[in-house]
């Protein structure tokens, strides 16, 4: 390591004083002008970790749903996840360090993870599509090339492209092709093989309203749209060519203010979806035939394509012994983690096969060496129906994204399971009832006051919070709440729901009360 070089270097990307950020959820977040030093640094960091790993590394600009203003940075890890967390504590430690110290900090994170400075390293890049994003990934080249790491990149991504890149190419290929057009085709052809299957192709099954949040997603599913044509038609709303990125739009949007984005028409009984800015979550919504707004998030998402897969599976395998009225819960156990799909996404790869998702829409399926090589033995040596599902498990495998939450992979699943069940948007609503939910944001001083336990379904600082919240809960039917501080957002989450819609607004309400005055709100008291 040219140590000398990497001091230089820096001084070009100096950290602003005083300034202290945290590698939260989805790494580093904050106003895009405070983030110069932080992607030259992880540039640094990225070609540590790859030099460990033997492995690509990925490093993805962007701030997801966050506003336009705001940018960040994330590193994936060799298999496509997110970062170990041992990593997450050395990538605080350099964002942080102040310049005189950063020859220390980048010598201590090499000596404590035994990383061979010899080694090659090499790491690729992605970015979104905010007006910051290219010039922040150009820090983050400066940051690999100046520690000698070789990089490509790919410029403009969704984030669960950057993931599938890296876990592409360090599968040797096995994974799939590490381009953009490898991705279409190796989606495109599942999506297309499945729905071929499907008896019901009716127009009602094949078109998609999608609004993209303004952002990435619509070039990327635009750039995609012919190579799946012939089994779905998109049309696409909030395409970046006007609006802001994720103002009034998006997942994030439609799943908080559970109301559909602006600048889509929508008629009654209409499919309609939205990504968030990067193109890794997905939520779908229709109006009834009242005009009522009905929000399909990613519990349902979870909920269809958990009972598809296992009806798959009976039919490939379990039928023989599985009584054909065995309920979904009788036989897929349900796990609760801490936010945040790193959290999820460990917790699924413990089952051979695992579907993670979180309520706004950022979620995937994982399935196991083992299960996957059955699956496709299944597929040449059964036959007739047995064959014939194990030839969908095959390519509904291939249609997810395993590497990462992805919406443009969750769209074509949902939308296959939907052709080939012959369920339209309504139906799949009913499989079961949401209690009315209210999502609120409380401004604090400082969020880390507020930590929590049991999956962050319990709040154990401040002292008194859990028992405020505990009895504002009493005061209500079916009634829930918890708070959280936001990994993203300075902001403290709180949620409610009870026996209806009034009730879980007021509880919500009441419990952001409790929230400002126990954990020290700031500015305005919230209004009901
Ligand atoms: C990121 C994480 C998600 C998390 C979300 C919101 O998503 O990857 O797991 O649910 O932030 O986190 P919080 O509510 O703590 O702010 P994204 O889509 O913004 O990258």
């Amino acid at each position: 390591m040219d140590l000398g070089a990497i001091t230089k270097y820096s001084a070009l990307h100096a950290k602003p004083n005083g300034l202290i950020l945290q590698y939260g959820t989805a790494g580093f977040r904050t106003k895009a002008e405070h983030l110069d030093h932080v992607m030259f640094r992880m540039g640094l960091l990225a070609v540590l970790r790859s030099k460990q790993t033997k492995s690509t590394i990925g490093v993805m600009v962007t701030a997801s749903h966050n506003p336009e203003e705001d940018n960040g940075v994330k590193l994936v890890d060799p298999l496509g996840e997110m970062l170990a967390p041992s990593w997450e504590e050395h990538a605080t430690c350099l964002a942080n360090a102040e310049e005189q110290d950063m020859q220390r900090v980048l010598i201590d994170i090499s000596e404590k993870e035994a990383v061979n400075l010899q080694q090659d390293a090499f790491v690729v890049i992605g970015r979104d599509t905010r007006p910051s994003s290219e010039k922040l990934s150009q820090s983050v080249i400066d940051g690999v090339t100046v520690v000698g790491g070789q990089f490509h990149d790919y410029g403009l991504l969704t984030t669960p492209q950057l993931h599938y890149m890296v876990y592409c190419r360090n599968t040797g290929g096995r994974y799939g092709k590490a381009t953009v057009e490898g991705y279409y085709q190796k989606l495109s052809k599942a999506f297309v093989e499945l729905t071929k299957q499907a008896s019901c192709s009716g127009d009602e099954y094949r078109s998609l309203k999608v609004d993209c949040a303004n952002g990435i997603g619509a070039l990327k599913l635009r750039e995609m749209e012919h190579y799946f044509s012939q089994g779905l038609s998109v049309q696409l709303f909030n395409d970046g060519s006007k609006g802001k990125l994720n103002h009034l739009c998006g997942a994030d949007f439609v799943k908080s203010h559970q109301k559909p984005p602006q600048g889509m028409e929508i008629k009654s009984n209409e499919r309609c979806c939205s990504f968030d800015g990067d193109a890794d979550r997905i939520v779908y919504y229709y109006h009834d035939a009242d005009g009522h707004f009905h929000l399909i998030d990613g519990d349902k998402i979870a909920t269809l394509i958990s009972s598809f897969l296992k009806e798959l599976l009976v039919e490939v395998w379990w039928g023989d012994w599985l009584p054909s009225k065995t309920r979904l819960s009788e036989i897929v156990p349900v796990y609760c983690t801490k936010t945040g799909v790193k959290h999820l996404h460990h917790k699924a790869q413990e089952f051979d096969i695992g579907v993670y998702f979180e309520a706004n829409g950022h979620g995937t399926a994982l399935f196991s060496t083992a299960v996957e090589m059955k699956i496709k033995q299944s597929a040449e040596q059964l036959e007739d129906k047995k064959r014939k599902a194990a030839k969908m498990l095959e390519n509904i495998i291939d249609l997810f994204n395993q590497a990462a939450g992805d919406a443009i992979s969750d769209m074509l699943v949902i939308e296959a399971i939907l052709a080939l069940k012959g369920l339209t948007v309504q139906q799949w609503d009913a499989l079961y009832t949401d209690l009315p939910n209210r999502q609120l944001k409380v401004q604090v001083a400082d969020r880390r006051v507020i930590s929590t336990t049991n999956a962050e379904r319990q709040a154990v600082t401040p002292p008194g919070l859990q028992e405020a919240i505990n009895d504002l809960v009493k005061k209500y039917k079916l009634s829930r709440a918890f708070v959280r501080p936001s990994g993203t957002e300075d902001v403290v989450r709180v949620y409610a729901e009870a026996d209806s819609q009034e009730s879980a607004d007021h509880l919500a309400h009441e419990v952001s009360l409790a929230v400002f005055q126990l954990a020290g709100g700031i500015g305005e008291r919230p209004q009901p």
